[in-house]
């Protein structure tokens, strides 16, 4: 088979790119263990309020400077277990967020981090950041879930 010389340039070019592109992905979740975020972790909906730790919302020390962070979502509100639904994290401290619906699908999204999930009925969603910088971030939900969406906001303050 007769092929051009810049064919010939393009697939080598194309096959060359892909595998790298594959070596990268491999390494990255082979060898540094990334992997997108599960929600293989269930719940029955209908007993967040029973369902450990959901029965008790809010922040908990679990170590030297990390915390466990258990956010409900319903609509239209974040319960993260203050009455201002203000949390404050101190500096630096690693956070693991876990977080459920009690209806429908919520979004998790804290503006300026990584931190951006999606909520669904009978799942937990897990995630989990440190707060390398001081300032106020917003909790918001970024999926449309009715009428009260744009209310649906809580706020974390990372503090000195
Ligand atoms: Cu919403």
């Amino acid at each position: 088979m007769n092929m051009h010389k810049y064919e010939k340039i393009w697939l080598f070019f194309g096959t060359g790119t892909l595998l790298v592109f594959l070596i990268i992905v491999g390494i990255s979740a082979f060898y540094m263990g990334n992997q997108p975020p599960s929600c293989a972790v269930t719940l029955d909906p209908e007993k967040v309020d029973e369902w450990p730790p959901f029965d008790e919302p809010g922040l908990k020390q679990i170590g030297d400077n990390e915390y466990q962070l258990t956010v409900v979502a319903s609509a239209f509100h974040f319960d993260v277990g203050t009455d201002d639904g203000v949390v404050q994290i101190p500096k630096g401290a690693t956070v693991h967020v876990s977080a459920t619906t009690k209806d429908v699908i919520h979004g998790f999204e804290l503006v300026g981090t990584n931190v951006n999930m999606m909520l669904e009925p009978g799942y937990i969603s897990t995630y989990t950041n440190t707060f390398k910088n001081s300032g106020t971030y917003t909790l918001l939900c970024n999926e449309y879930c009715g009428t009260g969406h744009h209310l649906m906001t809580a706020t974390i303050e990372v503090i000195e």
